[in-house]
């Protein structure tokens, strides 16, 4: 059976057709513009799905915010502006006649990373450094959803209680620090305005202050994965997003983490299957649930 995998990020939409051995077959991606209300996500959508639909049996949708019964809002309305509520399940069972899931975009990642691991591990945490930063935590074999679809909003606990305050209501969260756009907002002088891309650019071109930034970013995921380990005790945590997936960011998330205690290190890898890992987490979730 072939699924029909879509992944709405803060940034990015993307969909793909899935077959039953998890191999992409076709792709295709928009800019995430249209989150700004709810008409223009679903006309998006609409265009997205449609050449794609036909080919399918099934849907999954990863997708950042809480889903909760099928339906997603943000925890951090900054990232995906205008959309407090939207019924993704409902939309997307209207727009193809096919049985649908709708599971939290990091949390899907999850489970497509820790079935793609190399090592032994009961164990493991996923984050994202993308528009947010993002978790699921797969314990004891078992993905963590939660009773509302909160379980893994790593991105959400404190990281400095003097820092910006977040989308989500609190002072100081990882995300308002370490994501693209808690990147991004720091920016002063000739970096003011510049996206997360050209501020690493910069940075790899010796900036001292895109350096700063990045560094930042990279200091506050290393504090937050000694903190993961303490609370989960997990084998390994594994990176991705574009931010995390960026060229040099992961090596300096482990330099920073060699300056905690040894206790506090998992191993740590990056995406396996790098920007696809949402994508892939719904359509085995889907399987799972629509054999
Ligand atoms: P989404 O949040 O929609 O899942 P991404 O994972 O692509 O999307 O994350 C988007 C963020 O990543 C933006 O802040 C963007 O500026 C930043 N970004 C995109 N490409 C790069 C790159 N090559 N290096 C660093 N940051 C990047
Ligand atoms: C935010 C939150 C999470 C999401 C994470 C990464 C919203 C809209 N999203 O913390 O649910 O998993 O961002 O999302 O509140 P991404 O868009 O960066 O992939
Ligand atoms: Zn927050």
């Amino acid at each position: 059976m072939t699924t029909l995998a879509i992944d709405l990020g803060g940034t990015k939409l993307a969909a793909a057709l899935v077959d039953s051995e998890l191999n992409i077959i076709e792709r295709r991606e928009v800019m995430t513009q249209a989150g700004q209300n709810p008409d223009a996500l679903q006309a998006c959508l609409t265009e997205l799905v449609a050449p794609l639909a036909f080919s399918a049996q099934r849907v999954a949708i990863a997708s950042t915010g809480i889903i909760e019964n099928g339906a997603l809002t943000a925890i951090n309305p900054d990232n995906l502006g205008g959309l407090a509520h939207f019924p993704l399940v409902e939309v997307l069972t209207r727009l193809t006649h096919l049985p649908c899931i709708a599971v939290n975009d990091a949390q899907a990642a999850a489970w497509a990373e820790y079935h793609a691991l190399t090592v032994e591990a009961r164990d493991m945490v996923f984050l994202t450094v993308s528009t947010g930063v993002g978790g699921g935590i797969v314990s004891n074999g078992h993905l963590l959803v939660g009773a509302g679809g909160l379980a893994g909003h790593l991105g959400h606990t404190l990281a400095d209680p003097n820092g910006p305050r977040c989308g989500c209501g609190r002072r100081g969260c990882v995300e308002a620090i370490a994501s693209g756009r808690g990147i991004a907002a720091a920016a002063q002088g000739k970096l003011a305005g510049c996206d997360t891309k050209t501020i690493f650019a910069r940075a790899a071109q010796g900036d001292p202050q895109a350096n700063a930034l990045v560094q930042r970013s990279a200091q506050t995921l290393a504090r937050l994965i000694a903190d993961i380990k303490a609370a989960t005790d997990c084998q390994c945590v594994v990176i991705g997003g574009s931010v995390g997936l960026a060229a040099g960011y992961l090596p300096l998330v482990k330099e920073f983490l060699g300056q905690e205690p040894d206790i506090y290190h998992p191993q740590l890898f990056a995406a396996h299957y790098q920007h696809n890992a949402g994508l892939l987490g719904a359509a085995r979730l889907a399987q799972e649930a629509m054999p």
